[in-house]
């Protein structure tokens, strides 16, 4: 069974960034999850610029770019330019007035247009840019922190996704409280790739490498 794996950098030990950065790559982990929150649209703050930049000059791994920022389309630009081919953003649309403008952007530097749904979002409301971008970011926990509770009913809606995502053309990923269980359930269903936070890969008194490893092999 083929699925990606991110580490949500948010929940690394900030003590040591450059190594953290190291041995989650040197573990296996697929790219590298950046949670970029304003304190409006999201109330709390989380990652910066600069530590996105850092993480980015630190790593050849993609970067996965979270936007949980209001009006994503006045600033974006200042993200974009530090960014790389293959790198990913996602925008909230709700956050946004004209959001299709600002994906477009995302597009036009050269990099993978995603948005990110709220467990409150349907997915009616966001179906049109199911054709534009080209990966949607499901949060299984309302956007802002980690470490909070899964909230079963967003399972229907990935299973709506799923049967969307072949004809529209976009990969399914999810965000927020991803454990084993959650993986091994929805990784065969179709689900491309997982967010790890504090629930699975980070706070544990295991190593990445250990923690990556059994992930794979359970989900053989
Ligand atoms: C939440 C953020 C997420 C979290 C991640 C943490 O606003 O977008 O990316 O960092 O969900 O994972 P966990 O396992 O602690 O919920
Ligand atoms: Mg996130």
């Amino acid at each position: 069974m083929s699925f990606e794996l991110t580490a949500s950098m948010m929940c690394a030990n900030y003590a040591n960034l450059e190594r953290e950065v190291r041995e989650l790559q040197s573990a296996g982990i697929d790219s590298f999850h950046i949670d970029i929150m304003d304190g409006r649209y999201v109330p709390n703050f989380a990652m910066s610029l600069n530590d996105m930049a850092y993480i980015a000059s630190a790593t050849d791994r993609p970067l996965d770019v979270h936007l949980m920022i209001e009006h994503p389309n006045n600033n974006i630009h200042i993200f974009l330019k530090k960014l790389r081919k293959g790198d990913t953003v996602y925008i909230h649309p709700e956050a946004e007035y004209h959001p299709s403008t600002t994906l477009q952007k995302i597009i036009d530097a050269g990099l993978i247009p995603g948005i990110a749904i709220n467990p409150g979002t349907s997915i009616e409301t966001v179906y049109e840019m199911l054709r534009i971008v080209k990966k949607v970011l499901v949060m299984s926990v309302n956007p802002g922190n980690a470490g909070q509770m899964y909230l079963p009913y967003v399972g229907k809606k990935i299973d709506r996704l799923l049967e969307l995502k072949e004809e529209m053309k976009f990969r399914v990923y999810w965000d927020g409280a991803c454990s084993a269980d959650r993986i091994l359930q929805f990784a065969p269903r179709g689900v491309d790739g997982f967010v790890l936070g504090t629930t699975l890969l980070f706070g544990k008194n295991r190593t990445y490498d250990e923690v990556i490893r059994e992930i794979r092999q359970i989900c053989i």
